[in-house]
């Protein structure tokens, strides 16, 4: 069975980092090992929280993983909440055996604002950590943050093939941008593979609401349909289905309030469509871009 590392917070309440990680990966069907960067009692879009920083557990947890030769086939990294988190996991990712499939959801952001306790010095060191990324995932605020650039809404094809350029330059072999309306009605991903110099595009349906932890649960459903073997653009276009899908289940729960999006009755779908592929048998090393 193929196994991935994620590394991320876990917030007690309000679905997201690894209480939505855990589920969808081992949804799609592929083991998903932890290393926590920090216990929140709520994500921190809710009026208090607490933090407990794990960063001193960092070390010892990825030494111990080192000596027992563990193997990862993807590490994907999601919400970091310090400085020497994103040291930690550079550190981490200079030094992995076996070349694992990178996968780096940026988060930090989202319309245009950074979440509570990132500041743009962040965002600069978050830039330096995109070198390592195979994939890296960040919504159009996160992109801009990233690049210290503007934010804009009002974007087209050729603003959005610029800033993927920009974007790859940081050293990420493929970048998908996350939540893009080309059209009003519709929200997608804009993906650049720097490998392959190759575009694309995929939309689905928008819903005129907006949920927090969407992101998280794209990432998580890419990262999972990914490495049980589908192709990057494949796996892009299921997460959207996925989050999709996820969000109108939430739209139409009249207990729905701020614990997250229902995606859990969206898993049948992901599972369905990754059993339709029957997608076990990866040979390539498309991740590594040999
Ligand atoms: O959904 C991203 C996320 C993850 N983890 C924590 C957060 C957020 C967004 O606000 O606060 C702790």
């Amino acid at each position: 069975m193929r196994r991935i590392l994620t590394i991320q917070d876990i917030s007690c309440v309000g679905r997201c980092s690894l209480t939505v990680a855990l589920p969808i990966i081992s949804a799609a069907g592929v083991e998903c090992s932890v290393l926590p960067t920090a216990v929140l009692s709520t994500h921190t879009a809710f009026p208090s929280y607490t933090f407990h920083d794990l960063t001193e557990e960092l070390d010892p947890i990825a030494d111990t993983f080192r000596d027992l030769h563990l193997n990862f086939d993807a590490i994907y990294t999601g919400y970091l909440g310090s400085f020497s988190q994103l040291d930690f996991v550079d550190r981490l990712l200079s030094r992995l055996p076996n070349h694992p499939t990178v996968i780096i959801d940026p988060v930090m952001g989202d319309h245009g604002k950074l979440y509570a306790g990132f500041t743009p010095e962040f965002a600069e060191k978050m830039a330096t950590l995109c070198r390592h990324a195979d994939l890296l995932l960040p919504n159009m605020t996160e992109a801009a943050y990233l690049l210290n650039e503007p934010y804009r809404e009002d974007y087209d094809e050729t603003y959005l093939q610029q800033i993927l350029k920009k974007l790859t330059s940081l050293g990420a072999k493929r970048v998908a941008l996350t939540g893009i309306s080309l059209k009003p009605d519709e929200i997608g991903y804009y993906f650049y593979d720097a490998v392959k110099e190759d575009f694309s595009y995929y939309s689905n349906e928008k819903l005129p609401v907006v949920f927090h932890g969407t992101g998280d649960i794209f990432a998580s459903a890419v990262t999972g349909a990914y490495i049980r073997g589908m192709s990057f653009p494949d796996a892009l276009s299921l997460a959207v289905d996925f989050t999709l899908a996820s969000a109108r289940a939430t739209m139409l729960d009249p207990d729905a309030r701020d614990y997250g999006v229902n995606f859990e009755e969206a898993l049948p779908l992901l599972i369905e469509r990754l059993q339709k592929g029957l997608y076990y048998a990866r040979t390539d090393n498309e991740s590594t871009g040999a």
